[in-house]
């Protein structure tokens, strides 16, 4: 297949291009490095060092299963994306290119405003050019779990039946979504499904829960292709996080009581479920919604899952309960439907202690040049 892989310079994005140009399809990789200038005006940075975009499109190309090109292209540039689309002809445009972090859309004003712009405009942009430039290519756009909120019934792969004054219909299942990012993947999600209806597109919108580990058997062929590692309070997420701050001697940032309750899911795994969407696609006009996590836990008992691995491995890590700086159910039900990528046959890498200590050696391979200094959260919902 001809893939076109957008945000192809980041953390699920890169590793999702290695893996699938491994496999034999032709790969575009685009991006516009807006992710390194974020990290640069933060002052953070990923504990693994990484190679610039050009160098790692080079190092991989004596790697490719088949034809491996790279775009330099803001999704918010209509012509920009119109000619990328238009020359590389894509079967599938798989849309990771969105600004991904709940705490920097909530920095500010500003923040706020450039995340929603970024993400929304970014997909309405495409979903204009599949319709005039590529109407039978399917979009596979990552959305996140956080879409739905944590409701107090089971949640489902999109849609929901409701029985209402004597009638039933199958609807989009209500969204709760817990920050102006998570706001964001929303109306992508209300954008991409209106195109589906109104002019026959067809889409499959992954909603992914928080994604762990860090290198896939592809990123690790050489150093020039290592994934990034985010740990900072912007961009670090929870078990990834964990780990580092153990590696650092750092307390265990648990937010609050602790007891969000999250799908997770392994980047390697990440990898797969692209693949799987991409083979099997949605039909014409269909708006298909995967649910892509393979595990729940709450953050406290990732913690406790840390804390055990870390001294095992001779480390002398405590959990701290950080006043949390989010406005976000500390305690509360959770169940999500997630069997329609087992069903296209996912095999999930489950979450085991070799997992943990694993990530935990990736930092400490890294440990000089952790910075606690940007560990603690200052970014507050309130
Ligand atoms: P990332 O920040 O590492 O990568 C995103 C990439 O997109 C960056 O390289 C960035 O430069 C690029 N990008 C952003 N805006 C762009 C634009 N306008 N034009 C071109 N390129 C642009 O993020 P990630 O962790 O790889 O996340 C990828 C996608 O997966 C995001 O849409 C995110 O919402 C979703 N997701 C991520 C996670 C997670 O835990 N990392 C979980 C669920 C969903
Ligand atoms: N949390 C802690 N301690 C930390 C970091 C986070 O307790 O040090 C808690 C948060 O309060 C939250 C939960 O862990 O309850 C998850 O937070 P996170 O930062 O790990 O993840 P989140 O903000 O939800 O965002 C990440 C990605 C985002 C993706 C989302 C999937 O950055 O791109 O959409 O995971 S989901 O969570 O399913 O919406």
């Amino acid at each position: 297949m001809r893939i076109l892989i957008a945000g192809g310079d980041g953390f699920c994005g890169w590793p999702t291009a290695l893996y699938l140009s491994k496999k034999g399809h032709d790969i575009a990789v685009l991006d516009n490095g807006i992710r390194r200038q974020w990290d640069e005006e933060l002052h953070i940075h990923s504990l693994t060092p990484i190679a610039t975009f050009e160098e790692r499109v080079a190092a991989w190309q004596g790697h490719a299963g088949g034809t491996f090109t790279a775009y330099n292209v803001d999704m918010c540039d209509y012509d920009a994306l119109a000619h990328a689309v238009s020359d590389f002809a894509p079967d599938a445009f798989v849309h990771f290119a969105e600004q991904r972090s709940a705490p920097f859309s909530m920095i500010d004003r500003e923040h706020a405003v450039l995340t929603q712009t970024n993400n929304v405009v970014g997909t309405l942009n495409l979903l204009y050019i599949l319709k005039e430039v590529a109407p039978d290519c399917h979009l596979i756009k990552l959305g996140t779990m956080g879409e739905y909120g944590t409701p107090n019934i089971d949640i489902e792969e999109g849609y929901i039946t409701i029985s209402h004054n004597g009638r039933e219909d199958t609807l989009p299942y209500p969204k709760q979504p817990p920050s102006i990012y998570h706001l964001s993947k929303v109306h992508d999600s209300h954008n991409i499904m209106f195109a589906c209806r109104a002019w026959n597109l067809r889409a499959t919108d992954l909603n992914q829960g928080v994604v762990y580990g860090v290198q896939t058997d592809e990123t690790k062929v050489e150093t020039a292709l290592s994934n990034r590692m985010d740990y900072d309070q912007i961009f670090g997420t929870a078990l990834n996080r964990f780990c580092v701050e153990a590696a650092a001697g750092h307390p265990l940032t648990v937010y609050g009581a602790g007891g969000q309750t999250r799908g997770f899911i392994h980047i390697e795994d990440t990898v797969r479920c692209i693949e799987l969407a991409a083979l099997n696609p949605a039909k014409r006009g269909e708006f298909r919604v995967f649910n892509q996590f393979t595990e729940e836990f709450s953050v406290f008992d990732l913690a406790k899952m840390v804390e055990r691995v870390a001294r095992d491995l001779g480390l002398n890590p405590e959990i701290q309960h950080v006043q949390n700086p989010r406005v976000e159910l500390e305690q509360h039900y959770y169940h999500a439907a997630h069997t329609r990528l087992l069903e296209l046959g996912l095999k999930p890498h489950l979450l085991n202690d070799s997992v943990i200590r694993g990530i935990i050696e990736a930092a400490l391979a890294e440990k000089a040049r952790i910075r606690t200094d940007i560990i603690m959260p200052t970014v507050t919902w309130s």
